[in-house]
């Protein structure tokens, strides 16, 4: 029954919020699949509701795939750009529910009307408002949008019908949008349909004393671990990372995805976002990719907004440049920290066991992976200089954080190891970081 596909060696998804098709193609060819990200994640690609907000797109009207981003044919191109990149292809979907109006025309001309939904009676409006009563988070309507009654026969059928369709144009996995308010029965028999094993990630958000729990879920596939992105929070921005030595209180690590922030948290609040101070959202991403608690870690690649509703530049056509990104283009995929840390999570992998913990004071941490990786994280204000323990064999390592290295020569900071010992210093709200497979003399 379970439709879960196992993660491979390259186990970090970048989500494309916003990204039309052809940039997505585009950047999986230029960049994404050279730096090893193993997966990229698309908005969704259904029909929707019009308008300039980026929020449309989680409003759909039709299971045809013409959306704000691009159209059927361009949608199968962009996959098979990104496979021919060695990247894997998940699709924002939903299966909790369609658009809030009764009536209207989606951006493909379609016209629509409400059938096929819930009516919960529970509340006002039939809106979810209580989170502590199951059935209301199930049944009744998220946002006032209609709430598919994926309880029936029909509606479980067309659903998976729909993912199906695009598993035939190659998608390999799935974001399910909304999981939490779909029993996870229905997702079961929804899934058990399908026609191939693609990866599943499910939006479960814990909430303290609800009874629909991320737990409930872990049967299905991989839910994303909302504690983690929230304990990392508080952590970097004065709880203390020292308080992140031992993440084994939530779902197992291999049914997690995780990540920093995520288009809902980079604008609610809760999470590190490119609007955090003192470098900490950097900082965050370079501890998500370096700890091995996740069987994904995803990378949000945004943009600048001023107001919730901002849709993306430029009609959604991406644009990136060196090691960042241009008119109002976050990157975030191409920063030199972040892929520097995409391939140390790639060589080091899921196993290696988190050796050699050191905490002088509760804003710095250093860790190993085994004998492959490690790194040290300074969220105070001042230098941290001082002598590591490592388990990494004697070598000149570059640090991936600062530079790459290339021929064996580092465009960053050179480390040397020598008798199990290296002495560096780790910048005020930075970090340093290296591996095994990125050995070279350093710059500085
Ligand atoms: C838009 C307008 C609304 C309007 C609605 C209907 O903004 O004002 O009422 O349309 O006309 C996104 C946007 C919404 C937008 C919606 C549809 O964020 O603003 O509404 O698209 O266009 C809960 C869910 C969780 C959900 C969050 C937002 O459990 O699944 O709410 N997240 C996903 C996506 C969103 C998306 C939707 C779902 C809808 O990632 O981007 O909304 O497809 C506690 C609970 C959580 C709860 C949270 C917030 O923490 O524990 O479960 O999350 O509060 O309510």
């Amino acid at each position: 029954l379970h439709s879960r596909q196992s993660v491979g060696a390259k186990s970090v998804i970048v989500q494309m919020f916003e990204w039309t098709w052809n940039s997505i193609a585009a950047e999986c060819t230029n960049f994404i699949g050279p730096a090893g990200y193993g997966y990229v994640q698309t908005s969704p690609p259904q029909e929707h509701i019009t308008g300039t907000q980026w929020w449309t797109d989680y409003q759909p009207v039709s299971y045809i795939l013409t959306s704000k981003r691009g159209n059927r044919a361009q949608f199968q191109s962009m996959i098979q750009a990104c496979h021919n990149a060695g990247v894997l292809v998940i699709a924002d979907t939903l299966f909790n529910h369609m658009t809030g109006s009764t009536q209207g025309t989606g951006v493909a001309g379609s016209t629509f009307t409400k059938y096929d939904f819930h009516m919960c009676g529970l509340e006002p409006g039939n809106i979810i408002v209580n989170y502590d009563n199951e059935q209301e988070v199930w049944t009744c309507e998220l946002d006032g949008l209609a709430d598919l009654a994926t309880d029936t026969t029909y509606v479980r059928g067309r659903l998976a019908e729909y993912a199906n369709d695009l598993m035939s144009l190659g998608i390999d996995g799935l974001r399910l949008d909304a999981a939490k308010s779909i029993p996870p029965a229905d997702l079961e028999a929804i899934s058990a349909q399908f026609t191939k094993k693609p990866y599943l990630t499910q939006e479960v958000i814990f909430g303290n004393g609800e009874p629909v729990t991320p737990e409930l879920y872990t049967g299905i596939g991989n839910v994303q671990e909302f504690r983690y992105t929230f304990a990392l929070s508080s952590a970097f921005s004065g709880g203390g990372i020292s308080s992140l030595q031992n993440l084994n209180s939530w779902i197992a690590s291999s049914d997690a995805n995780v990540f920093v922030t995520n288009h809902d948290t980079e604008r609610d609040g809760g999470a590190l976002t490119f609007q955090s101070p003192s470098n900490e959202y950097v900082t965050g991403m370079i501890f998500s990719l370096a700890y091995p608690y996740g069987n994904t870690v995803t990378i949000l690649s945004s943009y600048q907004f001023s107001t919730f509703d901002d849709g993306a530049p430029n009609g959604g056509a991406g644009e990136c440049s060196g090691t960042g990104g241009t008119g109002g283009w976050l990157c975030q995929h191409r920063w030199v920290a972040v892929t520097g840390m995409v391939g140390f999570r790639n060589h080091v992998g899921p196993t290696a066991a988190l050796t050699n913990w050191v905490s002088p004071q509760s804003q710095q941490i250093a860790f190993g992976r085994g004998s492959l990786g490690f790194v040290a994280i300074n969220n105070a204000d001042s230098a941290w200089s001082t002598t590591f323990t490592t388990s990494l064999p004697a070598g000149s390592y570059c640090d991936v954080v600062s530079g790459t290295s290339t021929s064996g020569k580092c465009t960053g900071l050179g480390i040397t190891v020598s008798g199990g010992k290296f002495t560096a210093t780790v910048p005020a709200r930075s970090a340093i970081a290296i591996h095994t497979g990125a050995l070279g003399t350093g710059s500085g």
